[in-house]
């Protein structure tokens, strides 16, 4: 699943320290000899991809990034400082296009480093200017000016998992649970109309608004955002334990009819979709006196994965059950990969 986090900055290298003109001795003395040294470089600016993936947030109040300027050069031939090299951290999986040359880098590995802009160099002191011919050489070169643009910077945040399930079903309430993600809950449809992205440790977990019936065909919102399902490593299928309470015993509207109005929406969508590593979440149970949710949750995965039942992932879970939510978040952590 890809989601575009973008922004553009402006970055200016440093400019290189003047080179000077100097003497060797005092005032008056002539032939002392040319003795300006040369102006430091200016310092370069490099991109270096970090593990975090809303770095860019902080960078919303920062208009300019300007590396250090060289130093002037001095008496006694002495070199300017170079200036500091300037590194701007960006999320792996940044790209970075510099809208003035139309030169795109891009990050793909943590700790990645590229140099975007370089530093001006220095320019030369009188003492450079020194030949038989020129015993004193008033001449001398300024610093040359760093290299600067307005980049554009966009990001691609892929997500690890993606929760799906009808509409009511309590994935946004999860993805809360489990992150800070602050996604809206409601109980009506369509409570999502983007999808929401929550932060587990480093694992991006995407909240997909309700699929309906219907969806992969083009009806509801759903659909607009099946195809970022299709590049994430696993689906959370949510189902509410509700839906067996409200159908009084698994028939019309039950577990399984809900289970496989997703299942076919997501095929009817992409017939890949349904071969990706599915855990089953039911959810609420708190609805349920204590006990209940698992033994229907256990009887169900019984009943539609057979023999394979027993390597079927699956969580009972309730928003209200502290103890559920860390064993989920502590188990998903394992799955995806710590
Ligand atoms: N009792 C109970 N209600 C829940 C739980 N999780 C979510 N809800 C409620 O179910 C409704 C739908 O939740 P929401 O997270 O918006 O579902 P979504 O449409 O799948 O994102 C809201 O009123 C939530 O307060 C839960 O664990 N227990
Ligand atoms: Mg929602």
């Amino acid at each position: 699943m890809a989601f575009i986090d973008e922004m553009t900055i402006r970055i200016k290298a440093g400019n290189g320290g003047d080179g000077v003109v100097r003497w060797l001795h005092e005032k008056f003395k002539e032939f002392g000899g040319p003795a300006g040294g040369n102006g430091g470089r200016g310092g370069s600016v490099y991109a270096k991809a970090v593990r975090d993936t809303w770095l860019l947030s902080r960078y919303r109040t920062t208009k300019e990034f300007v590396a250090q300027n060289g130093q002037a050069g001095g008496g006694r031939s002495m070199h300017g400082a170079n200036g500091e090299d300037l590194y701007i951290e960006v999320p792996v999986g940044t790209i970075l296009t510099n809208l003035e040359t139309g030169e795109q880098f891009r990050l793909d590995q943590e700790g990645q480093e590229t140099m975007i802009l370089k530093g001006g160099n220095g320019g030369l002191g009188n003492e450079n200017f020194k030949s038989s011919t020129n015993q004193t050489p008033e001449e001398h070169t300024l610093g040359k000016q760093g290299e600067e643009g307005n980049f554009h910077i966009e990001v691609e945040i892929i997500a690890s998992a993606g929760l799906i399930g009808l509409p009511n079903a309590g994935k946004s309430s999860l993805l809360n649970a489990l992150t800070r993600a602050e996604a809206k809950v409601g109980a009506y449809q369509f409570t999502t109309l983007e999808p929401n992205l929550g932060d587990l440790y480093g694992h991006i977990l995407a909240d997909i608004p309700g699929l309906i019936e219907g969806a992969g065909e083009g009806k509801g919102l759903g659909h607009k955002f099946l195809r970022h399902v299709k590049r994430t490593k696993m689906l959370l299928h949510c189902i509410s334990i509700e839906n067996e309470i409200e159908s009084s015993g698994g028939k019309e509207g039950g577990i399984e009819e809900t289970y496989n109005v997703i299942r076919d929406e997501l095929a009817s969508f992409d017939e890949e979709l349904p071969k990706k590593e599915e855990i089953i979440i039911f959810t609420k149970s708190d609805l349920l006196p204590a006990g209940d949710a698992k033994e229907i949750a256990d009887k169900f995965i019984k009943s539609k994965f057979g023999a394979e039942a027993s390597d079927k992932k699956y969580f009972v879970v309730s928003v209200y059950d502290v103890d559920a939510i860390k064993h989920f978040s502590d188990e998903l952590m394992k799955i995806l990969g710590e």
